[in-house]
């Protein structure tokens, strides 16, 4: 196992360009944890011996004259202030900050529903088509695409399937058609809710293609795939919300949207009207 600052974490394998941050601010609270627990542990015990009923058979309303736990506490709060204001604070500044340049990243429309994930991806044009709930029909039209938008013809969409190339990074247009979801790419570190009404841009940057136990089919089978997963109870069937991340090189994404393109709707074949009779 993977350790971080000594500690075996125990978390899915990293896959992203900010993941380690993350990972070692999770170590250093843990080790802050480990430090607590045992330091209250061993206050609990003492008090526990010192204040024993057999050495004190009346009780004192005074209570405790000693400065110790306002000092211990003082600590406990010095610590979380540095934690918070050296560590949390400006990882999530460069986080929220690092939005990528649309021209350089892979944009692509995520749309939650219950209960799965819709991919709709720009196609070449580099433009979405329209999308309007009017539109949307269950199982032919999931997205709400309008048929007769020229910027949608060459879009590609998908159901539970995220396909992203590796060291580019990825804006991800989130919403939700019904409830709050939650949209979780453990491997990459990417966890954020979903909100009807609401469009809320993410991004991040994959380091690693899939390994060989994570690649489909066959990682379905064995229950090794990277996923993604519904992070917030969304209705009875939460537990089904399950999509597939695959991480792509450069080259095989290139031919991924090739694959997926389209098809032109073949030319109308020439009839040539029958010739009058007679
Ligand atoms: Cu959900």
């Amino acid at each position: 196992m993977e350790k971080i600052y000594g500690l075996p974490m125990g978390m899915p394998p990293d896959a992203s360009a900010h993941g380690l941050e993350l990972d070692k601010l999770t170590a250093i609270v843990h080790w802050f944890m480990l430090v607590m627990f045992v330091g209250w542990g061993l206050f609990f015990l003492y008090c526990l011996i010192r204040f024993r009923r057999k050495a004190h058979p009346v009780a004192s309303y005074g209570g405790a004259k000693g400065h110790f736990s306002t000092y211990g506490e003082a600590g406990v709060v010095l610590v979380e202030v540095i934690l918070l204001v050296a560590f949390a604070v400006p990882i999530w500044a460069r986080r929220v900050g690092a939005v990528p340049d649309k021209s350089q990243a892979v944009q692509v429309r995520v749309v939650a529903e219950q209960f799965a994930w819709n991919v709709h991806y720009p196609g070449k044009d580099g433009l979405f088509g329209r999308a309007d709930t009017k539109l949307i029909t269950a199982g032919t039209n999931p997205l709400g695409l309008d048929p007769t938008d020229p910027a949608g013809k060459d879009d590609i969409t998908t159901l539970n399937q995220l396909y992203l190339p590796v060291d580019k990074p990825v804006l991800i247009y989130l919403t939700s058609k019904d409830v709050i979801h939650s949209f979780f790419l453990p491997e990459m570190r990417v966890k954020q809710d979903a909100i009807p009404g609401q469009v809320i841009p993410i991004y991040f940057t994959a380091t690693k293609v899939n390994p060989p136990e994570a690649v489909l089919p066959a990682c379905a089978v064995k229950k090794t795939c990277w996923e993604i997963a519904c992070a917030q109870l969304c209705g009875l069937t939460h537990y089904r919300m399950q999509g597939y991340l695959t991480i792509f090189s450069q080259a095989d994404f290139d031919k991924w949207l090739t694959d997926n393109a389209p098809k032109a709707p073949a030319a109308p074949v020439a009839t040539t009207p029958a010739a009058p009779a007679g």
